[in-house]
């Protein structure tokens, strides 16, 4: 069957109806329906908005509640079930894993209301060579996206520094300034200690400050900077992805399924948000779209149990890797945050080194609480790395380099936009130039 697009000759309430309707055909019929260009972008220009709404609406939840509110997250529950002791015997999944449905999604699935996302990013062509340009589409994308913090320090530096010498009045301006600049007091002091070291008492300029900013920002990132690597005796290596509502888990969970499909590695992902349907179908999106089994459950399973399910499906299946998303929690929920314990522990009993990595994916816009929120994530599930998303979004950047100072922890990747290419290996110096404005 044919279908055409013919906005104009139809009033909106009649083509929103029609919009339903081939939606319905088109889940019913995949593959079956053919629908012209026109047609699908005036859909998913739609669509794309509706999906979009909740997520801010999370994102709002998460900073503001993430500042003080006590209000529980919207899609959150209590655990209903007790946690498994931590010394129990390998256990079955909990009792309710085994009266929900559970889903193997493989990759060929029809799943035909996934198009927000497959419209906004292509999927990377595998093994084929990245052009040259490239190397500079990256770096520009980096300078382009940490542009909101670069302009706050540059033009801070600038004020300061214009025709004067380093002593101890420029010195404390621009500590000051760092400070605001959320890089934190230790890193802050530790920064301009090293720099007055060299250069005290002599003319600078602002270009020779931005420079010396980011050499020193760098000597903190550097020890940091470590991609996420598969340990090619875990199999599967199992990678958990926490973090607060909203922070980028489920995006970084389908864009690192890519980056390890373009490897060569065999994927498996486990929907772990079982609190919402959205969250579920999401990840089932990314699966479509990168070829990649998702194990996934019906909304209101047991968290713990699809994690323990998700892990015999990848041994079985021989996978190399398995990354589990979880739901946003906020870090001072503590039923919340238990029930992340638990899913740990839970994780032990199949493979007692997994999880392998737990990867805190953090919102760089949420400025200072992003170091209580390492904090407590830490305590609860033993966090080994770090991915800060939305770097594009933010004056708040320079955090990046208050957490690295703190918790000394592996940051994996930075996010500087919704894009796939976006998603980036984490280089401290490129971050420390860009952060500070001090170009290539
Ligand atoms: N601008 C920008 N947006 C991003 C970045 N990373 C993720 N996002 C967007 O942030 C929104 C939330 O991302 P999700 O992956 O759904 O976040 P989540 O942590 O899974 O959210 P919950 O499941 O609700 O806890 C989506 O619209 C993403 O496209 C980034 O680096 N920059
Ligand atoms: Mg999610």
């Amino acid at each position: 069957m044919e279908i055409c697009y013919a906005e104009k000759s139809f009033p909106r309430h009649e083509l929103n109806l029609l919009h339903s309707l081939i939606f319905h055909l088109i889940k019913i019929h995949p593959g079956n329906i053919n629908v012209s260009n026109n047609f699908l972008s005036g859909i998913f220009g739609k669509k794309k908005k509706a999906e979009e709404a909740p997520l801010a609406d999370d994102q709002t939840n998460a900073h503001i509640n993430a500042e003080n509110s006590d209000k529980e997250a919207p899609h959150q529950s209590e655990p209903t079930s007790q946690p498994p002791e931590a010394d129990a015997p390998i256990a079955p999944p909990e009792p309710e894993a085994q009266e929900t449905t559970q889903q193997v999604m493989p990759p060929s699935a029809a799943a035909p209301d996934t198009s927000a996302i497959s419209q906004r990013e292509p999927i990377a062509q595998e093994g084929v060579e990245q052009p040259e340009e490239k190397k500079s589409g990256w770096l520009s994308r980096l300078t382009q996206g940490l542009s909101k913090s670069s302009s706050k320090l540059t033009e801070g530096v600038s004020a300061i520094f214009t025709k004067r010498k380093l002593d101890d009045g420029t010195i404390e301006e621009l500590e000051d300034l760092l400070i605001t600049s959320d890089l934190g007091v230790p890193a802050a002091a530790q920064i301009t200690t090293a720099l007055a070291k060299d250069r005290y008492d002599k003319e600078i300029s602002d270009t020779e400050v931005k420079e010396a900013l980011a050499n020193e920002i760098a000597s903190i990132l550097t020890p940091l900077e470590k991609p996420l690597t598969l340990n090619e005796t875990n199999k599967p290596h199992v990678i958990l992805m926490i973090g607060v509502n909203g922070a980028g888990k489920t995006t970084t969970i389908g864009k690192l399924a890519q980056k390890f499909k373009a490897d060569g590695k065999s994927v498996m992902l486990a929907a772990g948000d079982t609190f919402r349907a959205a969250a579920i179908e999401q990840l089932t999106v990314w699966g479509e779209r990168t070829n990649t089994p998702v194990i996934a459950r019906d909304v209101g399973a047991d968290a713990a149990g699809l994690a323990f399910d998700a892990v015999k499906a990848a041994q079985e299946a021989g996978s190399d890797v398995l990354m589990i998303d979880t739901a946003g929690r906020l870090q001072n929920k503590t039923a919340l945050m238990d029930e992340l314990a638990k899913i740990v522990r839970v994780l032990k009993k199949l493979d007692e080194t997994a999880p392998h990595d737990v990867v805190l994916v953090l919102d760089a816009t949420v400025g200072q609480n992003a170091i209580s929120q390492a904090q407590v994530f830490s305590d609860v599930a033993g966090v080994t790395g770090l991915v800060m998303t939305k770097l594009d979004g933010t004056a708040r950047g320079g955090v990046l380099v208050a957490l690295a100072e703190k918790f000394k922890l592996p940051i994996h990747y930075i996010g500087v936009g919704e894009d796939v290419d976006d998603l980036q290996d984490f280089k401290a110096i490129n971050f420390a130039k860009a952060l500070v404005g001090a170009g290539e």
